[in-house]
Order: structure tokens, then sequence, then C-alpha cells
């Protein structure tokens, strides 16, 4: 029987936030720095897409209590935002083909 996976990708999602967060001063949330670490070592490929002021772009964007520093609801709906922009480019891929396809 296959094994659930979306059991285990949410407390990956969970380990990983907190693996970056509780580097240094308040571990329930990343600061500007954890989560430029955290980018560039766990979504490498969407850190290369920005240039570089827009690290201080993205954290002004998710930091929606503005406390200066990014939560896990904060951060989670970074995630969905990349979730669903990786979901339309594999929707467009499937439609090419589909389209070669045909
Ligand atoms: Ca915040």
């Amino acid at each position: 029987m296959a094994q659930p996976k979306l059991d285990g990708i949410i407390k990956d999602i969970v380990l990983v936030f907190n693996a970056y967060s509780s580097e240094s001063g308040d571990a329930t949330t990343l600061s500007k720095e954890e989560l430029g670490e955290l980018m560039r070592s766990e979504l490498p490929g969407f850190l290369n897409q920005l240039d570089p002021g827009m690290l201080d772009q993205l954290m002004q964007d998710l930091d929606t209590d503005e406390d200066g520093q990014v939560n896990f609801q904060e951060f989670m709906s970074l995630l969905s935002i990349i979730t669903i922009q990786c979901d339309e480019e594999y929707m467009k891929l499937k439609q090419k083909k589909k389209g070669g396809r045909s």
C-alpha cells in the first residue's frame, strides 16, 4: 500500500520552519536573515527569481501583522502562493502535452 504523502509533507514543513526559526531570537518566528537562509537552502529555485532587494520586499509582504518577523501562519501564505504557482505551471505543461498529441 502506498504511503500517505501529504502527511509526511506537512510534518516536514513544520520541521523545516522550526529548524530555521529557532536559529536566533524568537524561536517561533523567522527574522529576515532566517527567512533568507530558509529560502536559499530550501527554495533555491524561487530565490533565484528574486533580485537582491526582493528579500526585503518579500519580508514586508509576508509580515502582515508588521512585527518585523515571519510567523508560521505568515510563512504558510508564502507556501500557498508558491504551491499555487507550481500547480499553474504543471497545468500549463499538461496542456502543452495534450496539444502536442492531438
Ligand atoms: Ca509577522
